[in-house]
């Protein structure tokens, strides 16, 4: 791959097997010969933020490294949600899977269909903390994740997940 790119994914679920599709969902986005997994964290159980009432999620990020351009990654990652039966419902309502691009290098990008860095990321416990677990020295619109994880309002509600 020439050109590459790295970039930080955020995996979500709280419909069905949750942590059974993470695996899944994360061999998915990396089978690719256009896409390379460079770090992965610890899966994080987070209790929901935002949306109706609904089960805790599991959450997680990945670092990978991709010679995709930014809106064929989005195409990319929302191809593995849709295998992963995702069903658009509500917004921040329950799903089977949500994969976010978190960073795509340092692009800055405010289009409504992709905006990066991912708008409520950095104020995200259930991204940050999982973040900061993978790599300590990571950083965000220039602020070490570890500051912004510790003062995210959903840390509290943020526990390693126990299962395997
Ligand atoms: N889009 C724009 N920027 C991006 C980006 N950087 N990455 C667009 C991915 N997509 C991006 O997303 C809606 C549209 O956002 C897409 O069509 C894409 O073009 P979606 O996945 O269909 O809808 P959503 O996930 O319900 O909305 P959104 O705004 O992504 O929700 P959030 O902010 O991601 O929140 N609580 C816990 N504990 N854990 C969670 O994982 N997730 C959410 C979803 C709420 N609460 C949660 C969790
Ligand atoms: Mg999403």
């Amino acid at each position: 791959m020439t050109g590459t790119v790295r970039c930080i994914l955020a995996l979500g679920s709280n419909l069905g097997e949750s942590r059974d599709t993470l695996s899944l969902a994360v061999a998915d986005l990396v089978n690719s010969p256009r896409v390379r997994l460079r770090g992965i964290s610890p899966i994080a159980r987070t209790k929901p933020v935002g949306g109706p009432e609904q089960p805790d999620y599991l959450n997680m990020v990945i670092e990978i490294e991709t010679d995709l351009g930014p809106y064929e990654l989005l195409e990319h990652c929302q191809a593995v949600e849709n295998k992963h039966q995702r069903v658009r419902t509500v917004r921040w309502g329950p799903r089977t899977l949500d994969v976010d691009i978190i960073t795509y290098g340092d692009l800055v990008s405010d289009d409504e269909k992709l905006t990066l860095p991912h708008p409520r990321a950095a104020e995200r416990a259930f991204v940050l903390q999982p973040w900061a677990w993978m790599d300590a020295s990571a950083t965000l619109s220039g602020r070490p994740v570890v500051e912004l994880a510790a003062e995210a309002e959903d840390l509290s509600g943020l526990a390693p997940f126990e299962g395997v």
